[in-house]
């Protein structure tokens, strides 16, 4: 032992008083002030999102909001937690890797339409296949608004844009039959008009242990105005949410849905536009890559007797030689 070190106190009895946290508010969750335009429905988005966070109270240490790029994709600059945001496209499997590699924490993933199902599209499939546990929002304006105004994957045909100066000709992709088809095990569709509704959603995608998904449309005022109006009642559109069974016994409950069957998730998908809002499908049962991933080190684990993570790299390096 160093003289240095032979002089230092003995630690004091443990006797430390924890320090009290106060509950999360709005206040301890702001960061910088949105940078969107006046207007934009992403705003609503951010402010359903702090009352998802003051309902769950998790611990604000262990919160992450994580994002790609687009303007849905400035998300986690205008909220406190642990996050940052990733080249565009590659949010999930980043986010991903945060979500395995510390499975206490709670990962929240945002994005735009482009960011998710056009560049980010492969990895939004693998990640959903996967099951790994993180919550994804996906704020759909049906165009790429940070670029101002290219066709996106879900803008619809004849949708006029920088990329296509005479309307938009390829079929748009349907994103509740795009998940369900590529096995994410929470699906829920909701409005950024309708606040209630999209806490709801989140609140029950951040609860669902696997990959959840909500997509939320979220109008751009700048480049797609009106898009979403076909939902607003007040714009003479009609705002219709999924009815899901009670399993009450009732006559009525037999024609509600049942967000565990996937073919009737499937129906809905199919609807036309602008279709219904609600939870499409709930799949409590598939077990997550993070429960797989634990099983696979805890057999790990057993075979080599509990040995310490050093002396298993030491071991390896002994047989090389
Ligand atoms: C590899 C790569 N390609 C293209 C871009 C340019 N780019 C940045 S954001 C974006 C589209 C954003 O659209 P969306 O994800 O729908 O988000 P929004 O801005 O509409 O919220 C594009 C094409 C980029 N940053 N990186
Ligand atoms: S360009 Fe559109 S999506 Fe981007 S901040 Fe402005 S209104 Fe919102
Ligand atoms: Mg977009």
């Amino acid at each position: 032992m160093s003289s240095a070190a032979s002089v230092l106190p003995a630690p004091a009895p443990s006797s430390v008083t924890p320090v009290p946290v106060a509950p999360l508010s709005k206040k301890s969750l702001t960061a910088d002030h949105p940078t969107w335009c006046p207007g934009c429905g992403d705003f609503a988005v951010l402010a359903s999102f702090y009352r998802v966070l003051e309902k769950l109270q998790y611990p604000h240490e262990k919160i992450v909001t994580f994002a790609g790029i687009g303007c849905s994709s400035r998300f986690p600059y205008f909220v406190n937690t642990h996050g940052g945001h990733f080249i565009h496209g590659r949010s999930l499997p980043f986010a991903a890797g945060i979500s395995l590699g510390s499975d206490d924490l709670h990962v929240f993933v945002f994005g735009g339409d482009g960011d998710g199902f056009s560049i980010g599209g492969n990895h939004l499939v693998h990640t959903a296949r996967k099951n790994v546990r993180l919550t994804y929002v996906i704020m759909d304006n049906s165009v790429y608004g940070l670029t101002k105004k290219q066709t996106s994957p879900t803008s619809p045909v004849g949708f006029k844009t920088k990329t296509d100066p005479t309307g938009a000709i390829d079929q748009p992709i349907n994103p509740m039959r795009t998940l369900l088809n590529s096995g994410a095990t929470f699906v829920a569709r909701t409005h950024a008009t309708q606040v209630n509704h999209m806490v709801e959603m989140m609140l029950r995608a951040a609860k669902h242990d696997g990959f959840s998904v909500v997509e939320i449309l979220s109008e751009c005022v700048e480049f797609y105005e009106g898009a979403f109006d076909a939902a607003v009642p007040r714009k003479g559109g009609k705002w219709a949410t999924i009815e899901e069974k009670k399993n009450d016994g009732t006559p009525e409950d037999a024609l509600r849905h049942d967000p565990r069957d996937e073919v009737a998730a499937f129906k809905l998908a199919l609807q036309p536009w602008p279709g219904v809002f609600g939870v499409f499908y709930e799949n409590n049962e598939r077990k997550t890559k993070n429960a797989l991933e634990a099983e696979l080190s805890a057999k790990a684990r057993e075979r080599t007797k509990g040995a310490g993570d050093l002396a298993l790299l030491q071991a390896t390096f002994a047989k090389l030689r």
